[in-house]
């Protein structure tokens, strides 16, 4: 073997060890490998070499050659290698680390108002269930608020001192802002053919304001239209619900004959408590809670749908009577208040995620 192979040999050694990145490793490779590169040049000079020396000579450099390929090739390896190493360390993240503790409602950390909470609730209960959400607008025509909800003229809902009657518009009728969200209803049976499982939380608007009723409240109603709804299908969705809506699995759910101008028959719907407590779920008092019943006939057909092939039932509540009675909460008006002090204390933690069985 030569000393000038060994040389190279050694020096390439040297320059790849000492390349820190590629840009330097690719110096040395043009330099040994490349088109003028050292180890290139020596066999180009082989034409030179005398004829008895030739044949030992062009092996001793093919030999070289392969193993200086075979170091650079490993040395590219090892310095990519290296490289995503030091990215993946300069870019690491420590997706373990806990959310630092929340505080519900405080210090601009942002809590949920207790009515947006309970509407998340009655989602997440009824949705399980099947229902699907329905909005609609506030402002609403006369007879989707109350004609097509089989609400006769002479009926006192319709009176001035219940309704918020707005300026008429070019048909000349006076619009209303909703005293129910029950108009969202009679728009999805007016837009859509059965079945229909459908809750609706919304505002809604009357014109009373003392120590327990505000002219802004919130209401939920549902509304299922199929073949062959009985009352007790009525009866085990009103029963699941209350039970998985106050975390109470065996509170007492009585059923009450009632009058409703959009149902019939009618109920209203009254859970087990402790009148001088407050305490849900025992102590033989009954407290109202919701009213329900079979859709009427005639709102069935207000709405397009034959009740000859179509059954159905509806229920309404109060967001406020339902989120107040689940709390303990004494005072209706906090409600829109924005107090700090009252938001802190019953605001619950956003990160939570409303529970099926158990609410807040
Ligand atoms: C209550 C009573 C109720 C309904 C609401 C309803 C809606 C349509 C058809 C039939 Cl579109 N009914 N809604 C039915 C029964 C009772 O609410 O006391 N709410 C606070």
């Amino acid at each position: 073997m030569s000393d000038d192979l060994d040389a190279l040999r050694g020096e390439t050694a040297d320059a790849l060890a000492a390349a820190a990145d590629l840009r330097a490793w690719d110096a040395v490779r043009v330099g040994t490998i490349g088109k003028s590169g050292r180890l290139t040049g020596l066999l180009k000079g082989l034409g030179a070499v005398p004829a008895e020396q030739r044949k030992e000579r062009g092996a001793a450099l093919n030999r070289l050659k392969a193993e200086l390929e075979a170091a650079i090739e490993a040395r590219r390896v090892a310095l990519e290698a290296a490289a995503l190493e030091a990215r993946l360390a300069s870019e690491r993240m420590d997706v373990s680390l806990p959310p630092r503790p929340h505080p519900p409602g405080g210090a601009g950390e942002g809590g949920i108002h207790p009515i947006s909470r309970t509407i998340e609730e009655l989602t997440a209960i009824f949705g399980a269930m099947g229902f699907r959400v329905a909005e609609g607008p506030d402002i609403e025509s006369d007879w989707l608020n109350f004609s097509a909800l089989n609400i006769p003229d002479h009926h006192p809902a319709r009176q001035d001192h219940d309704t918020f009657y707005l300026p008429a518009g070019a048909d000349g009728r006076r619009p209303v802002l909703r005293t129910h969200t029950s108009p969202v209803q009679a728009r999805t049976m007016l837009g859509q053919e059965p079945p229909i499982r459908v809750i609706v939380p919304g505002r809604t608007w009357r014109a009373d304001h003392d120590a327990t009723h505000s002219p802004m409240f919130h209401q939920v109603e549902g509304l299922v239209i199929d073949r062959g709804i009985t009352l007790g299908h009525l009866k085990g969705c009103l029963i699941d619900f209350l039970r998985a809506f106050f975390g109470i699995g065996d509170l007492p759910v009585r059923f009450r004959a009632s009058y409703f101008p959009f149902t019939e028959p009618s109920m209203e719907v009254d859970i087990g408590w402790n009148r001088k407590t407050g305490e849900l779920g025992k102590g033989g008092d009954w407290l109202e809670i919701l009213g329900s019943g079979m859709v009427h006939p005639r709102v069935l057909a207000n709405c397009g749908i034959d009740a000859r092939e179509w059954q159905g039932f509806a229920f309404g509540m109060g967001i406020e009577r339902i989120t107040m009675l689940k709390h303990g909460m004494p005072d209706l008006r906090p409600f829109y208040e924005s107090d700090l002090r009252w938001l802190r204390h019953y605001a619950a933690d956003p990160l939570a995620p409303p529970s099926l069985t158990e609410g807040v």
